[in-house]
């Protein structure tokens, strides 16, 4: 069974809540529950947590080191500000996978860039609350194939 941590960044309690237009009426608690879902179904257990503080988020990063075999994580806008939080990633060395509601790369220029990129084993972008079930999916995937 593979413990995985989720990681949800600034602004995303707002879900559901405002601007529907643009990140879709799914509440967080939602998402959350599809997570545990599809864990259950994949043989995995989720934690998950959400936090507006770039240092909070890097606190909980340090500490899935020792309990968590991989991370699933949508930064929100520290994506695309915080060398804070690729930094703490890299440290952790625990395979990553980026997640967003949108599609980053059709918005504006400033959202193009990822700090985390480099540091994940690979990103999932534009598929609404999917994009974590399908992130979920992949790092599951990748743990299976690097367990054998
Ligand atoms: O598409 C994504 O998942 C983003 O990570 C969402 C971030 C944004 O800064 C990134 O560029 C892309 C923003 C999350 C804000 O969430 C809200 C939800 C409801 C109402 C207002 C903001």
């Amino acid at each position: 069974m593979f413990s995985i941590l989720v990681l949800h960044g600034p602004n995303l309690n707002l879900l559901g809540k405002r601007e529907p237009g643009v990140y879709g009426s799914v509440p967080l608690e939602a998402i959350n529950s599809l997570l545990e879902n599809e864990a259950k179904a994949v043989g995995a257990i989720v934690s998950i947590f959400q936090s507006n503080h770039e240092g909070a988020l890097v606190d909980a990063i340090h500490a899935a080191a020792d309990r968590h075999q991989g991370l699933v994580i949508n930064a929100g806008a520290y994506t695309h500000t915080s060398v804070a939080i690729r930094d703490a990633i890299a440290a952790v060395n625990l395979p990553t996978v980026e997640v967003h509601l949108s599609n980053i790369y059709r918005r504006e220029e400033f959202r193009h860039h990822s700090y985390i990129a480099p540091v994940a084993i690979g990103q999932i972008s534009g598929f609404g609350s999917d994009s974590y079930i399908l992130g979920l999916q992949a790092l599951v995937r990748h743990l299976k194939k690097s367990a054998r």
